[in-house]
């Protein structure tokens, strides 16, 4: 057997668009060139066996698969596993990264000009900021404004916690935005453009003291993004659950849980969710600024 070549199948198309349509030209999802769709899109045993796997770094954007995660040590951050997963050295405006804590880790972060958004994605941990402290369970999230030191601690092993760091603008006669704790579960979705398919929550206040929206898009199996938007904004983002195909530029990829993507300002994005059951990502997003003519 071979790269692209799936047992009792034979070849498969070696390009994400041919893959599609080679995919939608099953019958059922039982039909075994679906499976072998999803094992081979998915890098499931071609990816052990040759070498391969969906992550593609560009300069534009980029998919960052969990197969190609590589831990890195970071001052303040102890018996833990941080995977830095996108950051300015890629050409991004932002850091994006994953800790998972091991018993009896901790993470200290100290004053700077970076802000932070903190989201639990399971476990719990103390989450402390000024004279603010929280127990954080899955689906809450922290937010600490710039030149706050602030901490994490008494994780339980296992607790993984997902970050999203960027430099704060500040707006001449805004105040700058406070700590804030919230709740994923305690935030409705609303129709996106009036699809109730596809759900937007949104995780910060939507106001001019913020330079950034961190926000859960929900999608029923079929439900898509209404046009192929282009933007200023950058996105950093995480699938939380279910399965669908991202359009990045003119690339069409097979995403899944634990995938991470940047999308560059003006990188025209799309995404179809598919399957069986509803497909979620949390995002990052720069708004409220006006960028310096140059
Ligand atoms: O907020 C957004 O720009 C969002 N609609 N983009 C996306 O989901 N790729
Ligand atoms: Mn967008």
């Amino acid at each position: 057997m071979r790269a692209g070549q799936i047992a009792n199948v034979g070849p498969l198309p070696n390009k994400p668009a041919l893959l599609l349509r080679f995919y939608s030209g099953c019958s059922r999802e039982t039909d075994p060139r679906a499976t072998a769709w999803i094992c081979y899109s998915f890098s499931m045993t071609p990816n052990l066996l040759f070498g391969t796997t969906r992550t593609f770094i560009g300069s534009r954007h980029a998919i960052i698969a969990p197969d190609g995660h590589v831990v890195s040590s970071i001052p303040g951050i102890t018996g833990a596993a941080t995977v830095l997963l996108i950051s300015p050295e890629m050409g991004a405006g932002f850091t994006q990264l994953t800790i998972k804590f091991a018993q009896s880790g901790h993470a200290e972060f100290v004053e700077s000009q970076t802000e932070a958004f903190l989201y639990v994605l399971q476990g719990s941990v103390t989450g402390q900021a000024k004279a603010e402290k929280r127990r954080l369970a899955a689906g809450e999230f922290m937010f600490v404004p710039a030149v706050t030191a602030w901490a994490l601690a008494d994780p339980e092993p296992g607790t993984e916690v997902h970050l999203f760091l960027k430099n704060y603008v500040a707006l001449p006669g805004v105040p700058e935005p406070s700590v804030l704790f919230g709740r994923e579960q305690n935030v409705a979705g609303q129709p996106f453009l009036g699809d109730e398919a596809a759900l937007l929550q949104v995780l910060l206040p939507d106001n001019s003291s913020f330079d950034l929206a961190i926000n859960i898009f929900n999608y029923r199996p079929g439900a898509h993004l209404p046009f192929v938007e282009t933007h200023i904004m950058e996105h950093g983002l995480l699938m939380l659950a279910g399965i669908g195909v991202y359009r990045l530029e003119d690339n069409w990829y097979p995403v899944t849980a634990g995938d991470c993507i940047w999308m560059a300002p003006y990188c025209p994005q799309w995404f179809v969710a598919m399957g069986k059951s509803p497909a979620r990502y949390l995002y990052y997003k720069d708004v409220n600024r006006l960028p310096e003519a140059k």
